[in-house]
């Protein structure tokens, strides 16, 4: 066997005199690599006794110890001394033109959500966030989903687990009742974030955003919902005058329930939204159900009110003249530079939400 402290005495006595980098990354080499000194020595130890190899195996690991610690310290010692010495060499070059100065884009997404943001904080709104994965109760339950709608389905949601209880949230009504159940009547929040559902084509993407408005009070009613949407839509599109009609539909958290149509027409191969003789459909409304207000420990013999839905990424497309959704998605700088907004310029009703 060999001589431990003699042969620890000779890398002591190597490492203090080493003076650079490269020189200590040798010894360490020597001491801890493949085959070096610490490996080779316990590779001998197959063919001792098994005391011997106990007593043996605890000399070299104390060994290994104490050298790594001096190996460290000598190694920290030789980076600072090589970086005082650059310093030291280098001069600071003033004729250096200054680095191009770059500042990023808001993707039309962000603009959008923040342009809606103003309009409805501006009437009382707030702003509320929720989980993107969530559980089927917050999702369907509790919206007064039954157990067979279609929308339940594998081939429409995707589901994070086999038992179907957990899932990416298809809509952001979830964050809704979350918030009711979190605080007391009157509501009036809306809800904007990414959605998820199963599908992919040129006008379907996996993930697109969703926002949704809700105000809970004693009186409202869908005077109050037309009223509000009217409000949002000449806003939001930056018009004094727009056409809107509700069409009878169906919803399982709403009743009754409306899709709104906005009339619009093409001029100059440009769509001019807010009058003309054709008709959009922009979002989908109601007067929230009882089951829900239930769900939401909200008393529908005392409190009601309406919810809305829209999806954000087709007001992006109309409003900014985007024709393909799935560029949205690409994070293609390219098209970032052109649709993308200054985010010094932030939306406000007074300075104007676009520029
Ligand atoms: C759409 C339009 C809608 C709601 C969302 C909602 C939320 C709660 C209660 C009741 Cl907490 N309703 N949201 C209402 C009507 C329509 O979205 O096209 N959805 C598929």
């Amino acid at each position: 066997m060999s001589d431990f402290e003699k042969l620890k005495e000779d890398f002591k006595n190597k490492l203090a005199e080493a003076q650079n980098f490269k020189d200590i990354d040798a010894i360490r080499a020597e001491i801890f690599g493949k085959k070096g000194f610490i490996n080779s020595e316990f590779k001998k130890l197959g063919s001792l006794s098994p005391e011997d190899k106990k007593k043996i195996a605890s000399k070299i690991n104390n060994i290994k110890q104490e050298l790594s610690i001096i190996l460290n310290e000598k190694l920290v010692k030789a980076s600072d001394s090589e970086k005082d010495q650059q310093v030291k060499k280098e001069k600071k070059d003033v004729t250096l033109p200054e680095r191009e100065f770059t500042i990023g884009k808001i993707h039309p997404v962000s603009q959008v959500i923040d342009e809606i943001s103003s309009i409805f904080s501006e009437i009382g709104f707030s702003f509320e966030e929720g989980p993107d994965v969530e559980s089927e109760y917050y999702n369907f339950t509790a919206l007064n989903t039954p157990e067979n709608h279609p929308a339940k389905d594998m081939h429409d949601t995707f589901y994070i687990e086999e038992n179907m209880k957990t899932l990416l949230r298809t809509h952001t009504s979830p964050v809704q009742v979350r918030t009711m159940l979190k605080g007391k009547p009157p509501f009036k929040i809306i809800a904007p974030g990414r959605t998820y559902r199963s599908d992919s084509d040129q006008t379907h993407t996996p993930m697109f955003h969703q926002l949704e408005g809700l105000h809970i009070d004693k009186d409202i009613t869908m005077g109050h919902l037309k009223g509000c949407l009217n409000h949002f839509i000449k806003e939001f599109f930056e018009v004094n005058k727009i056409q809107m009609r509700f069409r009878p539909s169906h919803f399982p958290f709403t009743e009754p329930s409306a899709e709104v149509d906005i009339g619009y027409k093409i001029e100059n191969n440009k769509i001019v939204i807010g009058e003309g003789d054709k008709w959009l459909e922009i979002l989908g409304c109601g007067m929230v159900h009882p089951n829900v207000l239930i769900n939401s420990k909200v008393d529908p013999n005392k409190f009601q009110g309406f919810a809305f839905g829209i999806g954000i990424d087709r007001l992006a497309m109309l409003k900014y003249g985007i024709n393909d959704l799935r560029s949205f998605f690409e994070c293609d700088y390219r098209w970032l530079n052109h649709y993308g907004f200054d985010p010094l310029d932030v939306p406000t009703n007074y300075r104007g939400l676009s520029k």
